[in-house]
This record gives C-alpha cells, sequence and structure tokens, in this order.
C-alpha cells in the first residue's frame, strides 16, 4: 500500500526472560520507593511478553529475621500472624499498581523453606560452611554486621540513622573468602553481570580488598529456617532471602527452563547490590548452580534528598497517588497508569531520582496531556468530522509523510534498543518523541486546510498516516500504561494486546489498515490538570508526605511543628511519625548560638541521642535535666556544623522566648511508643 512501510518485525527466536524484584521485608507498608522496583520490573518483563519472549517475574516477601521478630513483639502480634497480614498487603498492593506478577513468594512458604534447606545441605557438602564464633557491630534495619569504618558518629547506621547493636555468639562460616579470586574472575569474564558500570567498579574494587568468611547461622533468636542438622541455629535472613529466586523454580520443568536456559535479570536497590553481588553469586558458585545474567542496581527514590524508606518512615503511598491520579485520568487502573509513567520517565534509570509532585503533575500535563492524550483526540475529532468516524485510505505520499515515517522507523528502533538495554526513561523519551512528531506533522499537514479545498484524498492520507503512528504508540507505551493501551486501541477501533510466546508485536514501521473499519473516539486519554485542579491535587496528597518529611529544622523550633492543617491525614499517615518517651539525660548551652541547648537524650537505646533544640531562650539547662520528653525520633540526623549533629526533635508549643515542652508524667520507660 503506498505510504506505508512493513511494519511486522523479522521473526524472533523465542527466548525466556527471568525478572525477579527484591522479596521486601514486611516490617511495614509498601511504598513509592518499593513500588519502583516492582514497577520497574513488570514494565520490562511486559516489554518482553511484546516481543514474544517466554517470561517469568517474582516478588514476594522476606519475612523471617531478627528486625521482624522485633517489629511483631513491640506490636504485639504473633510472628506468623503479623508476616502473613503484612504479606497480604504486599501481595494485594501490586495488581492495584497493574503489575503482574507470575509467582510471590513468602519465605515461610513450606516450598521455599525446604529447597533453602537442600541449598543449604549442597553448600555443606561442598565443605564450604564451618561452625565458628562471631562478634560485631549488627545493623538489624540492614540485617547486617557493620565494620566501625562504616558508621557515623554515635555508632549509627548510615541508612537507617539507628544505633547499631555488638552481637556474639556461635555461627556457622560461609566459605566466601574462597571465592574471592573465582568472583573477581567472573566480573572479568561476563561485564554485563553488575549494572550500571559504576556500581560494577564499586563491587570490583570491594571484592579485590579482600572478602571475610560470612557468618549465615545464628543461635540469638529462632524466627528463621532452622539448620539441618541443629537446629539451635537458624538460617542467616540474606542466606535464606536470597535463595528465594531459585527455591520457586519447582514447576514442571521449571528450574532447567528458567534457571539454566534463560535470561535471568535481578532488579535490585542499590542499598542491597553486594547481597546480590557477591553473596548470592558465591552461593552459587559453592552450589555448582548457574549464576543469574544480570544484577542491575538502581538509584534510591529520595524525598526532600533522604531515601524514602519505612525505616525512616518518610514513605509515600503509591495507591494513594494513583487514585488521585485516577480522579484525573478517570480510574483507578488509569492512575496506576500514570504513577508507571511518572516513576519510569521522571528517573534516569540507575541514578537517584527525587519525588516532586509539582513536576509530577507538570509531566502529566505536558507529556499524557498535551502530547499523547491530544494526538489522539484531535486525530480522532478530525476523523470524526472528515471521515464520517471511519478508518480512511491513505493515497499517495508527499515528504511531509515521509518524515513522520523517517521519524516512527527511527524512535521506534531507538525505543526498542532502550528497552533491551535497561534504559526505561530513554525508551519513554522515544516515544513521546514519535507523540511530538505525530503532533508537528498535523499541524504542517493541515488537514482542515486541505478539507476546505476539497481535497479529499489528501486529507485521508493525512488522517490515515496519524491513525497509523497512533496504533504503533498504542503497542510501544504498553509495558508502562497497559490500561491506557487498552483504552487507546479502542478508540482506535482495535482489539487489545494479547501478547503470544513467539510473536514479536514490537512495530518497525507504519502498518496499513483496512480503510472503512470503524473507529470509537472516546473521553479525552488524560485530561489536562488545570491550576486549580493542581491546587487541590497537591493539597489532597501533600499532607500524606509532609507529616513524613524530615522538616527542614529539626530542632525542638515550635512552628515546625504547629502549622495548622485543615486537611485530615489517615491512621497509617500518622503511623510514620515515630514518637517516643525520651529522658533528658545532660544538657548544655551550645557556644555562639544563644538559641540552642544541646541535650543528651536516654530513648532506651544503647546509647543516649544527642538533640540540639532551639530551647535556650526559655529553659535553663539543669531545669531541663531528669524530664521526660516527647521525641520525634525519626527525623532525619541534621547538622549545626562543628560535628554537632542533632538526631531527634522534641516537642513543645508557645513563642521561642516561652516554650512549654510536651512532658510525660508518670512511670512511663525512656524509649516507649506514643500511639
Ligand atoms: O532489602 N528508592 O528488603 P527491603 C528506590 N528483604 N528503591 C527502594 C527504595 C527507595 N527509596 N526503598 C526501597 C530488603 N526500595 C531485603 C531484600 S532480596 C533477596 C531481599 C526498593 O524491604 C529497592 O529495590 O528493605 C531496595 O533494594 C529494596 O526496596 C529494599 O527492600
Amino acid at each position: 500500500m503506498p505510504g506505508s512501510v512493513v511494519l511486522i518485525g523479522p521473526p524472533r527466536a523465542m527466548s525466556r526472560f527471568y525478572v525477579t524484584t527484591p522479596i521486601y521485608y514486611v516490617n511495614d507498608v509498601p511504598h513509592l520507593g518499593t513500588a519502583y522496583t516492582t514497577i520497574v520490573t513488570d514494565a520490562v518483563r511486559r516489554y518482553h511478553l511484546l516481543r514474544g519472549d517466554e517470561t517469568r517475574m517474582l516478588t514476594g516477601t522476606d519475612e523471617h529475621g531478627q528486625k521482624l521478630e522485633r517489629e511483631a513483639l513491640e506490636r504485639g502480634v504473633p510472628t506468623a500472624q503479623f508476616v502473613r497480614e503484612m504479606s497480604d498487603r504486599f501481595e494485594a498492593t501490586w495488581p492495584k499498581l497493574e503489575v503482574q506478577p507470575s509467582d510471590f513468594v513468602r519465605t515461610t512458604q513450606a516450598r521455599h523453606e525446604s529447597r533453602v534447606q537442600d541449598l543449604w545441605r549442597i553448600i555443606e557438602a561442598r565443605g564450604d560452611l564451618e561452625l565458628g564464633t562471631y562478634e560485631g557491630w549488627y545493623c538489624v534495619g540492614c540485617e547486617e554486621f557493620k565494620t566501625e569504618k562504616d558508621l557515623l558518629p554515635g555508632n549509627l547506621c548510615p541508612l537507617h540513622k539507628t544505633a547499631v547493636e555488638q552481637q556474639k555468639g556461635e555461627t556457622y562460616f560461609f566459605k566466601l573468602a574462597k571465592y574471592q579470586q573465582p568472583l573477581l574472575d567472573y566480573y572479568l569474564a561476563h561485564p554485563g553481570f553488575i549494572e550500571p558500570e559504576s556500581r560494577r567498579n564499586e563491587v570490583v574494587s570491594f571484592v579485590s580488598g579482600g572478602l571475610k568468611d560470612l557468618s549465615v547461622s545464628r543461635t540469638n533468636f529462632t524466627w528463621g529456617i532452622p539448620v539441618p542438622g541443629n537446629p539451635k541455629h537458624v538460617m542467616y535472613v540474606w542466606f535464606d532471602a536470597l535463595a528465594n529466586y531459585w527455591s520457586v523454580l519447582q514447576g514442571d520443568g521449571d528450574l532447567e527452563k528458567f534457571w539454566t536456559d534463560a535470561t535471568i535479570v535481578h532488579f535490585v536497590g542499590k542499598d542491597i547490590l553486594r547481597f546480590h553481588a557477591v553473596y548470592w553469586p558465591a552461593f552459587l558458585m559453592s552450589a555448582g548452580l548457574p549464576l543469574p545474567t544480570k544484577i542491575f542496581a538502581h538509584g534510591f527514590l529520595t524525598y526532600g534528598g533522604q531515601k524514602m524508606s519505612k525505616s525512616l518512615r518518610n514513605a509515600v503511598d503509591p495507591i494513594g497517588i494513583a487514585q488521585a491520579f485516577g480522579r484525573v485520568a478517570g480510574s483507578d487502573a488509569a492512575g496506576a497508569d500514570v504513577v508507571r509513567y511518572q516513576l519510569l520517565r521522571a528517573i534516569a534509570f540507575g541514578q537517584d531520582g527525587d519525588f516532586d509532585l509539582a513536576a509530577m503533575v507538570d509531566r502529566y500535563n505536558a507529556d499524557l496531556g498535551k502530547n499523547l492524550g491530544n494526538l489522539l483526540a484531535r486525530t480522532l475529532g478530525l476523523c470524526v468530522k472528515m471521515t464520517g468516524g471511519k478508518v480512511p485510505a491513505v493515497g499517495p505520499t508527499t515528504p511531509l509523510e515521509q518524515d513522520l515515517l523517517d521519524a516512527a522507523g527511527r524512535e521506534l528502533e531507538t525505543a526498542m534498543h532502550f528497552w533491551d538495554t535497561l534504559a526505561p526513561h530513554r525508551a519513554l523519551e522515544d516515544t513521546l518523541a514519535l507523540c511530538t512528531a505525530a503532533n508537528v506533522y498535523v499541524d504542517r499537514a493541515a488537514p482542515w486546510a486541505e478539507a476546505k479545498k476539497g481535497n479529499t484524498a489528501r486529507v485521508e492520507t493525512i488522517l490515515g498516516t496519524l491513525l497509523q503512528v497512533l496504533e504503533c504508540v498504542s503497542v510501544i507505551v504498553w509495558p508502562v500504561l497497559p490500561k491506557k493501551s487498552d483504552e487507546m486501541r479502542a478508540q482506535l477501533g482495535l482489539l487489545p494486546l494479547v501478547p503470544k510466546i513467539g510473536e514479536d508485536l514490537w512495530p518497525r514501521g507504519l502498518k496499513p489498515r483496512a480503510a472503512g473499519e470503524s473507529l470509537a473516539p472516546g473521553s479525552p486519554l488524560f485530561p489536562t490538570i488545570d491550576e486549580d485542579g493542581a491546587r487541590a491535587l497537591l493539597v489532597a496528597l501533600t499532607p500524606a508526605t509532609a507529616t513524613a518529611t524530615p522538616t527542614p529544622t529539626s530542632t525542638s523550633t515550635p512552628t515546625a511543628t504547629a502549622t495548622p492543617t485543615s486537611t485530615s491525614i489517615t491512621y497509617d499517615q500518622f503511623g510514620t511519625i515515630d514518637l517516643r518517651v525520651g529522658l533528658i539525660r545532660t544538657c548544655e548551652r551550645v557556644p555562639k548560638k544563644d538559641k540552642l541547648l544541646k541535650l543528651t537524650v536516654d530513648l532506651g537505646e544503647p546509647e543516649p541521642r544527642t538533640i540540639v533544640a532551639g530551647l535556650a531562650l526559655s529553659f535553663q539547662p539543669e531545669h531541663l535535666v531528669g524530664k521526660k520528653v516527647i521525641v520525634v525520633a525519626n527525623l532525619a540526623p541534621r547538622e549545626f556544623g562543628k560535628g554537632l549533629v542533632s538526631h531527634g526533635m522534641l516537642l513543645a508549643t508557645g513563642p521561642s522566648e516561652k516554650l512549654t515542652l510536651a512532658t510525660v508524667e508518670g512511670d512511663v520507660a525512656p524509649g516507649a511508643k506514643l500511639k
């Protein structure tokens, strides 16, 4: 057909693609950070589905270890019940973000536990496990020993900002040191094993620096998988957790198909790269099992410059955002598409990216509303007016069409390349560039002017060409916008995409369509948000996050906490603030800072915390010692210069020269949580 180039790609040999997220700790609910990894994983998996690969996606929850045992105890819930309830929340969350994993693993499942014990036995039979004793600084949040040089002043974990604990006891050591050279050889022979390259270099330098044998069992708690033959020990939570990727492959031939004969990609955050790129391959080498193809460590989603995390309690609820955008875009599922797009487009995959709601609204309007959505709406609007709402015939083309065909071929090819090379942000850039090219084409081709001249054939060619571009776009947005792809296709008179193994649906150019097929224009795909709408959206979403943000004034200046708001917050949002009873042990003035006092406050932790507060105009330091105050315990540390760092905020009210501190009466232990 004139004006069209053939678009079906060359037949592609079917390949297998197995992609995983980390399995998340269930010490709290899913947040935008964990949603980020999960959405990227789902989108990349969907891309491979489109390409005709046989795919498998695994996510799940990590449910053992000291952190979870303690959390359950603190909440007064039996541990098994606690982890089940929390895991259910993860499992229920992902489909609401249009994530469709093939399997959801819980490390407390018998299917996992028995396979991990098998793995232990194999590694033991290789002579790689040896009984000994360990001693060191342990961060329960990371579930990892730290060396002193890793720690912040006050023996704080740099990631969790909580005090590490001295732990010691009998343990099985895995002979990690023995794998130093084999690992280095493997990294050298497989340059794509760890990505991005900068992270690979970090791992290589860490391993080159020497590996110590790794403690892989514990006797100081019981919430774990018993060590075969020595049930006094439970396995170290990371030994248990890493094995999940392999342990779940128990279906008919799954292990052969997806562990020995597949491309295996583990997506992880940079915080857990070492576990995946050093310990996991060493365990596999020891067990004589194949290694995954790639470990890709992406950056952190930050909020106000701080890593968004459950432990720091500055996490943003992805479902809340999806629902808010869903109210604009038509449904919760449409809102999920918007969140998916925002996360994948805004963050250069591999780097950190800051969560910024206002930028999200701007990007929604510019990319989805005014570019993609508008292209569909204006094309279909013109078809209703000029071709009776039917697909027109494409006749002879002009250089204008040729430009668009060239742009389409280029953008489709490069978008595919960027999906293949795990750069979804770049793939989306090209996707949107194709929409821009088509929008520019409508303006240049001006079908309305041709219609005025009575040039029907030309009008039909222009609109027919645009419909072909839109069909391509509906395919290539599917990994990220599955719901909107369906909606778009319905308006274009096309069936939803149903990828099939062995069938490559990725377009290489524009595809001709039979003239006369009916179009079905509907509501705008992404109605743009005006200024009032944007303000309402920001107000609706900001309290969820503002209360959870470390405020820039982490002293006890009353104004920092007293901003009135009429917007209510949810119980979950309130639960993100860690309020504790603190006993003031010491208090002194800060030289040359006439408003500040430096306090040490006992929160029931191994060491009292230093808190710097703007209390000096209201209190004599000696009058505060012995008082029980209320401390916001999960604020990010704040520097006051000359090595002075504050690790919390005291609550108070009143003007700064006449403050009243919020205090607690009675027999309450330091560290007690306020609820
Ligand atoms: O580490 N930005 O679980 P976890 C981006 N159970 N990604 C983030 C993020 C943020 N702010 N916060 C969390 C564990 N993530 C172990 C994993 S795997 C065998 C065991 C994502 O609940 C990111 O993928 O702490 C990070 O690596 C992971 O959640 C950590 O999840």
